[in-house]
């Protein structure tokens, strides 16, 4: 099927056999679109990611429970050898097929650029092929190609080490929203000995990582990057507050504290439907150095675990961490059956979506 109309006729007749007939559940219907190759010379092509995009909306809108697929790459098979044009038009595809109604591809997620950093004249031009806006696009793209050639090429084998000089916040959040693990070790331990700039190591997370974790959150959220992105953004932010703990660590026994007399005991845990950790697992160390004895249950923690929990070491307050819309709802949840079971200890509350 290469139009739109021929995509929905496909999808409702399967829709219909799958769904009437085979009595199979919508939401277990995936609809691969067929995503074909645009820029190949011939007109008829021009129209072919458009045409994914179009369809994917109606497909969306007539059956709303079932997925949306697609093998991204095919898109730009025409520029074969041209890994970095081929790599921008995939990012670009994405940014239009999610807001049409994509749900999942398959892509090469490690070959992905972020949207927003694609150079211009090479983000206008895949965009006008894309998007079929202009007749000339694919020789305007192809010439784009052959001038940037050379440089295109080596830039595969060379890294890009020009950012290396910036100033270690730029090269923090840099590396977070790129997924470069490389030098966050180095980057982490020259702003942690700028004393002046950061006298403790936890304000470097709270500073530049955390200023690299919005950025991550804001492209994320404008679709501009996408989900394996951002988990190459978080393993990068983990390595680096990996790091710090141990000096985190020290400034606490240098505190000369008695470790054995606790300050008091918490549950913490991210609640339950919620994966996000990092920031919990940094309130973790923070507490701990403040002597407290922090039980942490982990993520996606439901409510009962949390009480049976408190219950079980006596605990003195409870923190909730979650980062995603429904926590705030589970943490709610949590709080009326703290207040059913008349727990009289505090319930802190912490994560992104709960300082917004
Ligand atoms: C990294 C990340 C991920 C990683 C998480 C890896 C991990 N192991 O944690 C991965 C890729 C797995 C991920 C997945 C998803 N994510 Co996410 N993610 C993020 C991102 C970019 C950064 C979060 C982070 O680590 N921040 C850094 C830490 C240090 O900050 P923090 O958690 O806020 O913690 C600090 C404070 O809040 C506080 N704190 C935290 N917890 C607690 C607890 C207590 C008791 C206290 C006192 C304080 C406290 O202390 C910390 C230190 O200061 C955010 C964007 C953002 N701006 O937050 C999106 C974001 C949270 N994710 C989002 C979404 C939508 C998702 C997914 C649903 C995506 C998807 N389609 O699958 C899934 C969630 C699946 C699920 N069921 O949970 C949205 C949430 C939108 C919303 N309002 O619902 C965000 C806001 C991005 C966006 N703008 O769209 N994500």
């Amino acid at each position: 099927a290469t139009t739109v109309e021929h995509r929905v006729k496909v999808c409702q007749r399967s829709y219909d056999l799958l769904v009437e007939e085979a009595k199979i559940d919508p939401a277990d219907i995936i609809f691969d679109l067929n995503v074909l190759t645009v820029g190949t010379g011939i007109e008829e092509h021009n129209t072919y990611a458009v045409s994914f995009f179009e369809s994917a909306k109606i497909v969306k809108k007539l059956f709303p429970e079932c997925r949306i697929s697609g093998g991204i790459s095919n898109v730009s098979f025409a520029f074969r050898g041209r890994d970095k044009i081929r790599e921008a038009m995939h990012s670009v595809f994405l940014y239009y097929a999610i807001q049409a109604g994509l749900d999942m591809g398959i892509v090469n997620a490690g070959c992905l650029p972020v949207y927003s950093e694609i150079e211009k004249t090479l983000l206008e031009l895949c965009t006008n092929l894309l998007l079929n806006r202009s007749p000339g696009a694919t020789e305007d793209l192809l010439a784009y190609a052959e001038k940037e050639g050379d440089k295109l090429t080596e830039e595969k084998n060379i890294p890009k080490v020009e950012w290396r000089d910036w100033p270690v916040n730029e090269r923090l959040k840099h590396a977070l929203i790129k997924g470069i693990s490389d030098y966050v070790v180095d980057d982490v331990e020259q702003a942690r000995n700028m004393t002046d700039t950061y006298p403790r190591p936890l304000n470097i997370i709270e500073g530049p990582l955390m200023t690299g974790m919005a950025a991550v959150g804001d492209l994320f959220g404008s679709g501009k990057m996408f989900l394996p992105q951002v988990i190459k953004s978080a393993r990068v932010m983990k390595k680096a507050v990996e790091y710090l703990v141990p000096f985190m660590e020290q400034e606490k026994e240098s505190k000369a504290e008695d470790e054995i007399n606790y300050r008091g005991t918490i549950i913490l845990a991210t609640v339950k439907g919620d994966v996000h950790d990092i920031g919990k697992n940094i309130v973790s160390v923070v507490l701990g150095c403040n002597n407290f004895k922090v039980i942490d249950l982990g993520i996606m923690t439901p409510c009962d675990k949390i009480l049976k929990a408190a219950i079980d070491n006596n605990a003195d307050m409870i923190g909730l961490s979650g980062l995603i819309t429904p926590s705030l709802e589970e943490m709610i949840y949590v709080a009326k059956e703290m207040q059913r079971v008349d727990f009289k200890i505090p319930l802190l509350i912490g994560g992104a979506t709960t300082s917004r």
